[in-house]
């Protein structure tokens, strides 16, 4: 291919957004191996396997500005964190229920990620509240005459919910700058898509009057070029977007989940066989970013990162017991 007509070059991403965007879709693989170990040893008690949405993730992070967008992810979201400004250790940190935990100094469960300093807000456990956040942060945005936009994301079980539903038709009202990504891979613990909706997740949007796309979110590529459309679109005051990337998880719902009474060993081998790693992988070997030396040498850099950076935090010190009650209740509350 001529230099110039790449797919990145087109979508305006240079060689260094590419290696980056590489580099942590291998950060987030290593840490959920990493994470399913210690699950398995028992030291960490509750996993959410992010394994097969990475794509899906760093592509649509990326369409974003960090230190000016906001992020409201969802439980699945550690390659979006990561992307965000959360480090291994932070992951590992939150996984853990340490002091140093960014998202809630060891308060509330993994996975609900969360920085002040790095726009993230966090989610609270029913699934879909955070696109409320988000569509109530837009709004302030939108007043403040701000260019800031927001981002939020959820699965397609998600798109059930009361929650999603009043985001949307706000969001669409107001012409909010939202973004509303849905990583759509077929389930919602047990419960397949076809259960869950009778049309199209995408199709939804167009009842709320906004724009909906549809993507293969297992190319990191695509599932930028959607995302970075409706960004753009947020940013120019044109207002929300809906983004569908479909996708699938390798792994079990959560850890306490065996998803073996509910999908076909089969259907999960056929999944596995579009791994967005080797497909993006093939993609920066196609135009001569990477060669098999180089990906030898990322996974081996970026598996020693992550051990390094996990074992750091397995030292770290817990919480101060008697801090339990701080930012929980206005003022502590002395129990005789
Ligand atoms: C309001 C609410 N109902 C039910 C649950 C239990 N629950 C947690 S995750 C989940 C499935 C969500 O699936 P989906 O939105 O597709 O995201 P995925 O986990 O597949 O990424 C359910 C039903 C919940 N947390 N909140
Ligand atoms: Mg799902």
């Amino acid at each position: 291919m001529a230099k110039g007509t790449d797919r990145h070059t087109e979508l305006g991403l240079k060689e260094e957004d590419l290696i980056e965007m590489y580099r942590f879709m291998l950060t987030a693989r290593y840490c959920d191996e990493r994470q399913w170990g210690l699950n398995r040893q028992g030291k960490a008690p509750f996993v959410v396997p992010v394994s097969g949405h990475e794509a899906a993730q760093v592509g649509s992070a990326w369409a974003f500005e960090r230190g000016k967008d906001v992020f409201c992810p969802y439980y699945r979201d550690l390659a979006l964190a990561l992307v965000a400004g959360f480090t291994p250790k932070d992951v590992f940190l939150g996984l853990f229920g340490k002091k140093d935990d960014p998202s809630s100094g060891g308060r509330q469960m993994p996975a609900h990620w969360g920085a002040k300093d790095r726009n993230i807000i966090t989610g609270s456990s029913p699934i879909a509240t955070q696109c409320l956040h988000a569509a109530g942060i837009a709004l302030s945005k939108k007043l403040k005459r701000s260019d800031a936009v927001v981002g939020t994301w959820c699965g397609e079980g998600g798109t059930s919910e009361g929650d999603w539903h009043g985001a949307m038709n706000f969001a669409g009202i107001h012409k909010l700058p939202l973004v509303l990504v849905v990583e759509n891979n077929q389930y919602a613990i047990s419960v397949h898509v076809s259960k869950q909706v009778a049309g199209s997740v995408h199709g939804r949007a167009q009842g709320y009057g906004m724009p909906g796309a549809v993507g293969d979110g297992n190319d990191v590529l695509e599932a930028y070029k959607l995302t970075k459309e409706a960004v753009d679109r947020a940013r120019a005051g044109e207002g929300a977007s809906l983004v569908e990337l479909l996708t699938y998880r390798h792994y079990s719902h959560t850890s306490d989940d065996d998803d073996r009474t509910y999908r076909k060993k089969e259907e999960v081998e056929e999944w596995k066989a579009k791994d967005p790693i080797p497909r993006f992988e093939a993609y920066l070997r196609s135009v001569e970013m990477i060669d098999d030396a180089r990906i030898q040498e990322m996974r081996d850099e970026t598996k020693t990162t992550v051990d390094e950076q996990a074992a750091q935090a397995e030292e770290a010190d817990f919480p101060d017991p008697t801090t339990a009650y701080d930012n929980v209740y206005a003022e502590r509350v002395e129990v005789r």
